[in-house]
C-alpha cells in the first residue's frame, strides 16, 4: 500500500498533528496517492458514480443545488440530512478499494460513503457539522479529495476562532472524537477554481433493523 508522497516538490505531512487546538481532532495525511493513481480514480469516480443533483428542504421550500452528491454503503442505509432521506447504494469497486485503503491508513473503519462533486470553484458548502443522527456519536469521518485544491476552514461553534488548510489532489483528512460537537466546516467558494473537486466521507452508519 502506498503511503509515500510521490510528489517530489510536496513537503513532508506531520500525520500526528492534530490541526485544532481544542475541543476535537482533525488530522490530515497528505497525498495517500500519488498523482497518477489519484488522475484514475478522479476520472473513474466521474464516470461510474450515479451522481445526481443534491435536494433539501430550507426553511420549508425545496432547493436543489448544482453541487452533485451520492451515497454508498454496505447495507442499503437510509440516511437524512437538510430533511431528505436518501438509501445508500452498494460500494462500486473504486469505493471499496478506497475505503480499504484509507481504513488502513488512519486505522478506523468505515459502512458508508457521501460523495460531493462540486464542477468548479463556484460550488462550495457552508457552515455546517456532520452531526446527524444516523452518525455514529463523534465517530471517525475520513474525507478524500481527488481533483482541485480547495481550502477547507473549521470555525470554533463557541470562540469563533477558526483554522483552514489546503486539500490537494489524492489526500486524505480525518475528523474525529468531539469535532462535530464543537467545530463547524466549510468548503469556501472562490473564483480562483475552474475545475471539478470530487470528496468522499467515509462515515459509520448507525441503524436499527438492518
Ligand atoms: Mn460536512
Amino acid at each position: 500500500m502506498k503511503n509515500v508522497n510521490m510528489n517530489l516538490f510536496d513537503h513532508q505531512v506531520d500525520k500526528t498533528k492534530n490541526w485544532l487546538p481544542k475541543d476535537g481532532t482533525v488530522y490530515y495525511y497528505g497525498k495517500v496517492f500519488g498523482t497518477h493513481e489519484a488522475n484514475h480514480y478522479l476520472n473513474a469516480l466521474l464516470t461510474t458514480i450515479d451522481w445526481r443533483h443534491d435536494e433539501a428542504i430550507i426553511f420549508g421550500k425545496k432547493i436543489i443545488t448544482k453541487r452533485k452528491v451520492a451515497w454508498y454503503g454496505e447495507k442499503p442505509f437510509e440516511y437524512t440530512y437538510s430533511k431528505v432521506t436518501k438509501k445508500a447504494l452498494p460500494w462500486t469497486d473504486e469505493l471499496f478499494q478506497l475505503k480499504k485503503v484509507i481504513e488502513k491508513e488512519c486505522g478506523e473503519t468505515f459502512n458508508s460513503c457521501l460523495l460531493n462533486l462540486y464542477h468548479s470553484g463556484e460550488e462550495g458548502m457552508a457552515w455546517h457539522s456532520d452531526g446527524e443522527k444516523d452518525l455514529k456519536k463523534d465517530g471517525a469521518i475520513a474525507s478524500l479529495s481527488f481533483g482541485a485544491e480547495r481550502k477547507f476552514a473549521f470555525k470554533h461553534k463557541e470562540t469563533k476562532e477558526t483554522v483552514s488548510l489546503i486539500l490537494e489532489h489524492g489526500s486524505l483528512l480525518v475528523m474525529k472524537d468531539t469535532t462535530q460537537t464543537n467545530w463547524l466546516h466549510r468548503l469556501p467558494p472562490t473564483t480562483l477554481v475552474t475545475t471539478p473537486r470530487v470528496n468522499l466521507t467515509f462515515r459509520t452508519i448507525i441503524q436499527k433493523g438492518l
